[in-house]
């Protein structure tokens, strides 16, 4: 392409500071170096962890920033060396490596990968520069993907291709939110045919492990908001039943407990708040019961449980990306969705040009918007 090897100005939302709304400014994005990947982002998803990114609760973050990890794009050019996509091709952005290498990406119970970015800094590429420059300051990297920005920069191991039939607009919520809550459900919880399922916290990741759930034959779903708007939604998708906690005295795990006899086979918390974790783990039965946690709750949390809700047989898991090998489960989900199998549509509430980022956010605090999709 034409610019390969140069500069690319482009717009994209900068969080300058914690507690500031994003502002689209005009950026520099410099070409890819060996190994990395510089790709047109078409359309990217609005995930409540951007939000915690802004109100300053996402752990290791540096400012300025370019948030968003709901990407997918076209690659405009590859550095030396990236040879697993090239130029023209149609990926998605995945915010969790996978080198394909490390004995957890060969592990098929295991996601985590070695190159993985979490426990470090996330927020310059793995040879620690930025590629992104805006009025003359160097502005920072978000999980190696950053995809509110025209024009990203990554490394080899979070990119992977796609069919080129997937309408972008779509399968963009695969990078995050869908993969997240489906994978908890089949990868992490391995949910059984005919078994009971709470899900507490119904946005778009939440409503995807009611699909997952829903896919993997659970006969009672049972869905967990105080956001009673989320659930004609999750009903669409499978659950059967849907409570809000603020309509009982009693705690919620003892409603679910009565709803279910002995609690249910499989609970998972989508909220990222330490009570709703406790509540979820004290939801499933007492014997047999898998309760996962998925929402990551604010940066040094820490969490105070009943040994005896363990010790009587419990298991309690969390998942990453749902535990998903990304660049293998994607194209399988695109190949799901575009044979109909899958309903991502359902999951995206609102599209909107990326000049109206904040209004997405503010859709998404006001909790009217399941998914919104960002258009550049
Ligand atoms: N009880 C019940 N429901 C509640 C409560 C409560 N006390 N508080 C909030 N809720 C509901 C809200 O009404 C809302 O419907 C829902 O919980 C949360 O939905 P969203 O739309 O805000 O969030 P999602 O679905 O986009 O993301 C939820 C996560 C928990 C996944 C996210 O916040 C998170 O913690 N991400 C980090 C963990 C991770 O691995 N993420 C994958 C990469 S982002
Ligand atoms: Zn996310």
């Amino acid at each position: 392409m034409a610019t390969a090897g140069k500069v690319i100005r482009c717009r994209a939302a900068v969080a300058w500071a914690v507690g500031k709304p994003l502002s689209v400014e005009e950026v520099e994005v410099a070409p890819p170096k060996a190994g990395e990947v510089r790709i047109k982002i078409v359309a990217t998803g609005i995930c409540r962890t951007d939000e915690h990114v802004l109100e300053g609760s996402f752990p290791n973050m540096d400012f300025p920033v370019i948030p968003g990890h709901e990407g997918a794009g076209i690659v405009e050019s590859v550095g030396e060396g990236a040879t697993s996509v090239k130029p023209g091709d149609k990926v998605i952005l995945i915010p969790l490596p996978q080198c394909g290498e490390c004995s957890f990406c060969l592990n098929p119970e295991s996601n985590y990968c070695m190159k993985s970015h979490l426990s470090k800094s996330q927020c310059l590429l793995p040879d620690g520069t930025s590629r992104f420059s805006c009025k003359g300051k160097q502005i920072h990297h978000f999980l190696w993907v950053s995809t509110f920005a025209e024009y990203t920069v990554i490394p080899e191991c979070v990119v992977a291709k796609i069919d080129a039939a997937a309408p972008l607009d779509k399968v963009c919520l695969l990078g995050c939110g869908f993969s997240t809550g489906y994978g908890a459900a089949i990868n992490t919880a391995k949910v059984k045919p005919g078994s009971t399922c709470a899900i507490f916290g119904l946005g778009g990741v939440g409503l995807s492990v009611v699909m997952g759930c829903k896919a993997a034959g659970a006969s009672r779903i049972i869905a967990v908001d105080i956001n009673k708007d989320k659930f004609a939604k999750a009903k669409e998708l499978g659950a059967t039943d849907c409570i809000s906690p603020h309509d009982f005295k009693k705690p919620i795990q003892e409603v679910l407990t009565e709803m279910t006899g002995h609690g249910v086979d499989y609970s998972f918390e989508v909220i990222g708040r330490v009570d709703t974790m406790v509540a979820a783990l004290a939801s499933c039965n007492m014997n047999t019961g898998v309760c996962v946690m998925v929402g990551l709750p604010p940066s040094g949390s820490m969490m105070s449980v009943d040994p005896m809700l363990l010790l009587s047989g419990r298991t309690w898991k969390g998942t990453l990306l749902g535990g998903c090998h990304m660049k293998d489960c994607i194209p399988k989900f695109i190949s799901s969705y575009l044979e109909k199998k899958l309903n991502l549509d359902l999951l995206i509430t609102h599209t909107l040009p990326i000049a109206k980022v904040n209004e997405g956010f503010e859709l998404l605090r006001a909790g009217k918007s399941i998914r919104s999709v960002l258009l550049f």
